[in-house]
């Protein structure tokens, strides 16, 4: 029977969270990054042994690059763009030299994923990170003020949006301007209001066709260089996956991964399914992308939301909310068979709860939530992994 490579992500040697405590939870791959490398540099094959061998001394395998970043450049296919595609291949292929097969990446305009609450109390006693839709739209039409957004919005949502921010201290807005812009693990930047207006700016004008465009010239270029290191690329789904402060979005349904990969119909252009960035929109099936997309997923993210009727939505505990895990499991576990192919996975983001909630940890990233969340898939990959051997013996 092939099982899933079992993984646990790791934000290298500053990460509260060690190596040990990792392989105490019962992970087998670790998915980490050098995240002390400039966005756009090269990752040295010396650097990535250094690490690699970090993660192997701990008695574990680096299983996936979680992320090589895309530089702002790429996405909007400005400045020095060339020269960050050349150093992307360059990382690629040292990659491969290492033996590292599998390198996760995002093609979010400016923001990483997007919460309004870091902390959001839930009713055991742990945290959970949430996105308020009246928060985040008091942020861009009275914190931000956003120029188009007063457009974009219904006259009942920017009533409900000024009722939320009128009630909001100081305190709150800084709170909330943090949250969402501030830089979370996995962004690569962190700005002020003004740097992120600029930022913004970056992308005036610009369709999700012209992003899309984007995407495809760069995974033109680079594939090539994936393909000939042995490395697959997978692409990670917009979180929330949804237009956000006027952005353009590239990779929120099953009709977005089609299109790049008609356009670059490469082994080496691969989807990393995460159920609990595409799962918060009713319209994603993620048991049907699975089956759907299996030759090109390498890489699983699991972790589920709870939706309301509001637009609100915070993240649940791992076989709780709108995902259907033990659905999930299955199709991962039945596909992984017909292919013959482990799948690299990981439970995304856990509550903060019992030790976790006198750390500082990075948001989403606290150790004993996703312990939880790992034991828990665990039990439900052996599970029903016993019962297709049964089946079949
Ligand atoms: C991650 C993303 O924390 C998360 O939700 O899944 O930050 C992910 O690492 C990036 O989008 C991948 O480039
Ligand atoms: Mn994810």
């Amino acid at each position: 029977m092939i099982l899933c490579n079992q993984s646990f992500r790791w934000y290298g040697p500053n990460d509260p969270v060690s190596l040990q405590d990792i392989r105490q939870a019962g992970a087998r791959g670790v998915v980490t990054a050098l995240h002390h490398i400039p966005n756009g540099e090269v990752w040295s094959v010396e650097e990535i042994m250094k690490r690699k061998r970090e993660v192997e001394a701990a008695g574990m395998e680096w299983s996936a690059v979680e992320s090589v970043p895309v530089h702002e450049h790429i996405k909007t296919r400005t400045g020095h763009y060339r020269d960050y595609i050349d150093h992307y291949c360059q990382s690629l292929r040292n990659l491969g030299e290492c033996g590292i097969r599998v390198v996760t990446y995002n093609f979010m305009p400016v923001l990483d994923w997007t919460r309004t609450d870091l902390s959001f109390p839930m009713p055991d006693g742990s945290r959970a990170l949430r996105f308020e839709r009246a928060a985040y739209m008091a942020f861009d039409l009275y914190i931000l003020r956003r120029p188009e957004a007063e457009g974009e919005y219904s006259e009942a949502d920017k009533r409900k949006a000024y009722e939320r921010y009128r009630r909001m201290s100081d305190d709150d807005i800084r709170l909330l301007t943090h949250n969402m812009i501030a830089g979370l693990p996995g962004a690569e930047e962190s700005f002020t209001l003004e740097q992120f207006r600029s930022e913004l700016d970056r992308y005036k004008g610009m369709t999700r066709e012209d992003l899309r465009n984007n995407l495809i010239d760069f995974l033109r270029e680079v594939c090539p260089a994936a393909e000939e290191a042995g490395v697959r690329l997978v692409i990670h789904p917009d979180d929330p996956p949804m237009p956000i402060l006027g952005l353009p979005r590239v990779l929120s349904s099953a009709a977005d991964f089609q299109a790049i990969s008609d356009a670059v119909p490469s082994p080496a252009n691969g989807l990393c399914l995460c159920t609990g960035s595409l799962g918060v929109s009713p319209k994603n099936d993620c048991v049907d992308m699975m089956h759907r997309f299996a030759d090109r997923i390498y890489f699983v993210h699991l972790r589920s939301t709870q939706r309301d009727a509001e637009g609100n939505f915070y993240e649940a505990n791992h076989l709780e909310g709108d995902v259907d895990m033990y659905a999930m499991m299955r199709a991962l576990l039945e596909e992984e068979q017909r292919m013959g192919r482990s799948i690299v996975l990981r439970p995304d983001h856990g509550h903060q709860m019992i030790d976790d909630l006198h750390k500082h940890t990075n948001p989403g990233y606290s150790c004993i939530g996703r312990l939880r969340g790992l034991a828990e898939l665990r039990g439900l990959e052996m599970g029903i992994a016993r019962t297709m051997e049964a089946r079949e013996g």
